[in-house]
């Protein structure tokens, strides 16, 4: 398995922290990576621009450290980190939300701190639209399934929070397989009934 790895980043740490506690990190090659500069290699095995990215033995990329850990959680016979269920399962997810939280706030907080207003607002604008269109981009290449499952229900959630937020700058536009695929998949009862307004 390959990381693209940062060493200063808490979501690199975390999924680091996980595969040394489960004795894999022997396993994980490292390739040191800076998002920022959307190097050509991150971006074509996650087009978000952001680590930690794993690549398994696979091939398939996963980013967002959740994910990486959680599946990291399905590989060898160590005592998972991830409950199987009960309370203990969501006691301890709760507190991944709540510490993934913090730094969701605490990470682009320092980043912008170092750089002039105007400039950080512009640039910042400038990269959160840049990786959202290359995720579109990707979406519309490899179209999630009609079945109903976390996968589908979160992107339809995100589609449709960019027609909510960003109405004038239309995502349909050379995603003809995405918007089809989200036509049909819109009708369904619980995204029916949470359509924001
Ligand atoms: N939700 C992601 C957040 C990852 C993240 O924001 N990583 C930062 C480094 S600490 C990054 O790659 N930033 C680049 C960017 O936001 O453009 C996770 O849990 O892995």
């Amino acid at each position: 398995m390959k990381i693209y790895y940062s060493a200063t980043s808490p979501y690199v740490r975390k999924v680091m922290a996980c595969a040394i506690i489960r004795g894999l990190d022997g396993r994980i090659e490292k390739q040191a990576s800076n998002p920022h500069a959307s190097p050509e290699d991150l971006l074509a095995d996650n087009p978000l621009s952001k680590v930690p990215c794993l690549v398994t033995d696979d091939g398939l990329s996963l980013f967002g450290s959740q994910l990486i850990c959680e599946y990291l959680d399905s590989l060898g016979d160590a005592l998972p980190l991830f409950p199987a269920q009960g309370a203990a399962r969501w006691r301890a997810l709760k507190f991944q939300s709540l510490g993934d939280g913090i730094l969701d706030a605490a990470v682009p907080c320092r980043g912008e701190q170092g750089k002039p207003v105007e400039a950080a607002r512009d640039a910042q604008i400038a990269r959160y639209k840049a990786a959202m269109s290359r995720a579109v981009d990707a979406l519309e290449a490899d179209p999630p399934h009609k079945h109903v499952d976390i996968g589908s229900v979160t992107v339809a959630c995100a589609l449709g929070y960019l027609d909510f937020r960003f109405g004038s700058d239309p995502w349909r536009a050379g995603h003809p397989k995405l918007a089809a695929w989200y036509e049909g998949f819109a009708q369904n009862k619980g995204l029916a009934e949470t359509a924001p307004v």
